[in-house]
């Protein structure tokens, strides 16, 4: 999808008007809350949109406000025509989107049509009998005679991803919560009621959409019948997604969308299919591989460090997979991840330094980059010490998994300490106020201690060492500089374990993006590259730690980005 630009994005070239842009994640329930019942809402994002315009980036992705019972806050949708009472109503909505619009940005919404909630009226008439026209909607298997499952699957939120509906006495499918049933998309009927659905939404106004988990979409009977979760690159995904970019997008003509698909277990081949202009599937994809480096390989509570040079590698290769055909999202954090900071950075002593400097390299990568609620101001982990703290599906049921399973209480909660994604679920801190000035209720889930200092308040006042302002120029870096936007992207250094060093090269533009990724002082190698070898001191573009004039040291956490 690609055309003229309008607002803040300023494509350089006929490049699409994302390759410019910057997403800025909204998780609406602990985003800001404007009456007062402790979860986030549409009236309190409308209140928090001069913060985004100040911050400069083109488009709002935001995380599901449909109607949903909430099991898996909100991404188990009951009603995709209607916006859930928890977060406002439609009315609200469209003058939501028209205040985005009127400042010049963008509202995509987030698409949850690998399952419904077990709640839609779909799987209530699908599972009412079974020769309902419905029934072939979602994924049904009989039982077996020796009481087996129909696959050894397992959901990703516990458990086996069978639940035995007594009604019908059938197996239905449901890879993540019992209560999120899987769309079957062999049946064409189902794709059309999808397709209609989206084009509402997009005959309101809205800008595009972020696809939940959309290459779990094709479990073919072949997939299926494989008895491994094959479906989740199943060939027949293109062949989904091509048919929705006719139903769907096609006819759009001039209308700047964007499409952004998460694709749990990607790869950049897989990648370069999907994201290639030329196929018509999706504008870029959400892939995994670096946020999976730090776990192992049975569970993602298995926290093992990473190695600098492992991601690295995984990031390099993305970029190069993707430099000629296809399109990088990027990101650090979401409302699925650690908070950035204290899983890649230091939280602690150096949490400007840190979280500027992931800023810096991430934003500087080719692609587009999203900004997750609260990370342009440096939040971190929420540091629960209960599970009573807890709020999220997937921790609450692998806290009694690993318990029943035998695991101490102690190492549950430290492996949700680091891990839990309720550690970006904690409430945006806005003000030294109670409760982060994000409601004048009783939060649904703790708000950090450490609000009373961090705060957007505090973070915008604190000039120099603003982590808000340092995110600000980065984005307009990409609005100005088509070498940010365009640039060939060189990795410099793979095999040094504390430096992150690049380059991006555009015609005769070139930077040298040194980063370094330690607590300790770094010593630069003249001979890394041509730049720091010259006489004449090289032109700073971006640094976020004062230094001597054409200084070869970085200091712990320091970015720093030559002019070439
Ligand atoms: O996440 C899908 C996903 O692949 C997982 O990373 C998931 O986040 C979880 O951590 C499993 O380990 C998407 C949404 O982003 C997530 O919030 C939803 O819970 C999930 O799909 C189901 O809709």
């Amino acid at each position: 999808m690609t055309s003229t630009n309008e607002g803040g994005a300023v494509p350089h070239t006929d490049a699409p008007w994302w390759t410019s842009a910057t997403v800025y994640q909204i998780w609406p329930r602990s985003f800001a809350d404007g009456d007062g019942d402790g979860v986030g809402d549409l009236a309190g994002i409308r209140s928090k949109l001069g913060h985004l315009h100040d911050l400069g980036v083109d488009v709002i992705w935001l995380s599901p406000i449909y109607r949903s019972p909430q099991a898996d806050a909100g991404y188990d949708i009951s009603d995709y025509d209607d916006i859930d009472p928890l977060f406002g109503t439609l009315d609200e909505f469209d003058e939501l989107l028209a205040e985005v619009h009127g400042l010049g940005m963008k509202l995509v919404m987030d698409l949850v049509v690998n399952h419904t909630s077990d709640e839609h009226a779909w799987f209530a008439e699908s599972r009412s009998s079974l020769d309902n026209p419905k029934r072939d909607w979602y994924v049904w298997r009989p039982q077996s005679d020796d009481g087996s499952l129909p696959t050894e699957w397992r959901s990703a939120f516990s458990g086996p991803a069978w639940q035995l509906d007594e009604a019908t006495g059938e197996w239905y499918l449901h890879m993540f919560a019992t209560k999120q049933p899987d769309l079957n998309w062999q049946n064409a009927d189902m794709r059309a009621a999808v397709h209609a659905m989206m084009n509402r939404w997009l005959d309101r106004g809205v800008d595009g959409f972020r696809m939940d988990v959309i290459n779990f979409i094709a479990k073919t009977p072949e997939s299926l019948a494989a008895g491994s979760p094959a479906f989740v690159m199943d060939p027949a995904i293109h062949d989904h997604l091509q048919e929705m970019h006719r139903e769907v997008f096609a006819h759009r003509g001039d209308r700047q969308l964007i499409t952004v698909g998460e694709m749990p277990g990607v790869t950049v081949d897989d990648a370069t299919l999907f994201t290639d202009q030329a196929r018509s599937e999706l504008d870029m994809v959400f892939q995994f591989e670096h946020v999976d480096l730090d776990r192992g390989p049975d569970s993602k509570f298995d926290n093992v460090p990473l190695a600098l040079t492992d991601l690295k590698r995984s990031l390099g290769r993305w970029q190069e997979g993707l430099a000629e055909r296809g399109w990088n999202s990027l990101y650090l954090g979401n409302h699925d991840q650690p908070r950035s900071v204290s899983r890649f950075g230091d939280d602690g002593a150096h949490r400007y330094e840190s979280a500027t400097m992931l800023a810096a390299v991430l934003h500087l990568h080719r692609g587009t980059p999203y900004v997750y609620q609260g990370d342009e101001i440096g939040m971190t982990n929420a540091g629960f010490t209960s599970i009573d703290q807890y709020r999220d599906i997937e921790s609450l049921n692998w806290h009694e998994e690993a318990l029943a399973a035998g695991a101490s209480e102690a190492d549950v909660l430290e492996a949700l300490r680091f891990r839990s994604r309720d550690n970006a679920r904690t409430p945006v801190q806005w003000s030294a106020d109670a409760s982060a000035g994000f409601t004048t209720g009783t939060p649904w889930i703790g708000v950090n201690p450490n609000s009373a200092e961090l705060n957007v308040e505090a973070d915008r006042a604190s000039g120099e060492r603003s982590v808000f302002e340092f995110y600000r120029r980065l984005i307009a870096l990409r609005h100005e500089l088509p070498v940010v936007q365009l640039g060939d992207f060189a990795m410099l250094a793979p095999d040094d374990e504390r430096l992150y060093a690049f380059t991006r090269t555009l015609g005769d533009e070139r930077l040298l993006v040194l980063a370094n990724w330690s607590g300790e002082p770094y010593d630069l190698d003249p001979g890394l590259d041509p730049v720091l070898r010259r006489r004449s001191v090289p032109e700073v573009l971006v640094s976020n730690v004062p230094h001597g004039p054409g200084s070869l040291t970085l200091a712990p956490w320091e970015v720093r980005v030559l002019r070439a």
